[in-house]
């Protein structure tokens, strides 16, 4: 079970800390547990009781001792708050912060995902998704290519700021991560090499629309022994898996990682040189594949 301070909580749900302080004096609603040090720490059950207090108050008209006796009145109390539902608040105040080029909320929130869950829940739960919303808007022309843009390059950035401090263990194989010439979407790619990061593999990221030529000699160069590869685009699929191919005859030893909604599983190729990636099985395929 999460547990959050008053400051997360404010951050969160857009109430003042001196508000829930006085609801919970005023009106005895939620009764957080405190730490050692006597700072009080909430539960999820207590942020969907605030949460559906503050509804009350500002969507319905409602005062507050309205609400609350609404609230001791109800049938049922509001549900614990589940962590997809606090996702899906923070992907919805994220999105609404992009569209509007707030630089300063946006960051503000993502530092407060970024503080409230482990980095890779932020990038697949709630950067993820914005990103596709974005997409979806886009193509039916809710927003704009600015706003897109906009979006894009700055989840870009909040993600190679890590890229730059993971430490880096020499011992572990070394890995090399593109897209190939033609590709422009590479934030998977960025996720996917921040993850081998994150274990300590050395990347070295060219991002996207990478030309082949030349590839190989670098990574003999460099002595690289995984090379990763995101593809968006299906038609540049074929093209890549060639590429592979003549990589393997040169270099049999060479390991790929492929993944991105470019790819489908190929058979000519030898599961044991290639693996092909999904969205979620990275541990697995990690254990299985790399380590
Ligand atoms: C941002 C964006 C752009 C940016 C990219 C910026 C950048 N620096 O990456 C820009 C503006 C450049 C762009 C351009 C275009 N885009 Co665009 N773009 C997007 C958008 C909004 C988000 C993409 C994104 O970053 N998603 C978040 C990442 C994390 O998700 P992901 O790539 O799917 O990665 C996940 C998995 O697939 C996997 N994964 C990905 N790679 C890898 C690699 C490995 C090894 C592993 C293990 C896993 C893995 O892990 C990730 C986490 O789950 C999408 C919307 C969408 N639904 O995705 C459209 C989208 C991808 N774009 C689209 C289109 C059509 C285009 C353009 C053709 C538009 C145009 N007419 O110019 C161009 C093509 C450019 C090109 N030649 O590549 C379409 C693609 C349609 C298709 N082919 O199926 C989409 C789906 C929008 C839409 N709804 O129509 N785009």
């Amino acid at each position: 079970m999460c547990m959050y301070s008053i400051k997360k909580v404010s951050e969160l749900l857009n109430i003042p800390t001196v508000t829930i302080r006085a609801w919970e004096n005023r009106y005895q609603v939620i009764s957080p547990t405190r730490t050692e040090g006597g700072h009080r720490l909430y539960s999820d059950k207590d942020i969907a009781t605030l949460r559906w207090l503050k509804e009350q108050v500002e969507e319905n008209n409602v005062k507050i001792s309205e609400a609350v006796r609404l609230l001791a009145q109800r049938p049922e109390k509001p549900q614990e708050e589940s962590s997809s539902a606090v996702y899906d608040s923070m992907i919805e105040r994220l999105y609404e912060a992009l569209v509007d080029l707030n630089t300063q909320e946006a960051n503000t929130l993502t530092d407060l995902a970024f503080s409230l869950y482990d980095y890779e829940e932020v990038f697949h739960h709630i950067l993820t998704p914005v990103l596709y919303k974005i997409g979806d808007d886009w193509e039916t022309g809710l927003i704009t290519v600015a706003q897109e843009h906009f979006s894009s390059q700055f989840i870009l950035n909040r993600c190679t700021q890590f890229l730059r401090i993971l430490p880096v263990n020499p011992a572990l194989p070394k890995a090399l991560a593109f897209c190939p010439e033609g590709e422009q979407h590479h934030i998977g790619l960025m996720l996917f090499s921040l993850f081998l990061r994150k274990k300590g593999h050395d990347v070295i990221y060219l991002g996207p629309s990478t030309p082949y030529s030349g590839l190989l000699e670098l990574i003999e160069m460099k002595d690289v022994s995984v090379v990763i590869v995101s593809l968006t685009e299906p038609s540049l699929f074929e093209e890549a898996m060639g590429w592979i191919n003549t990589c393997l005859k040169k270099r049999p030893g060479l390991k790929f990682i492929i993944g991105g909604n470019g790819i489908h599983s190929h058979e000519t190729l030898s599961r044991k040189s290639v693996f092909f990636m999904g969205k979620i099985d990275w541990e697995e395929g990690y254990d299985t594949f790399i380590k």
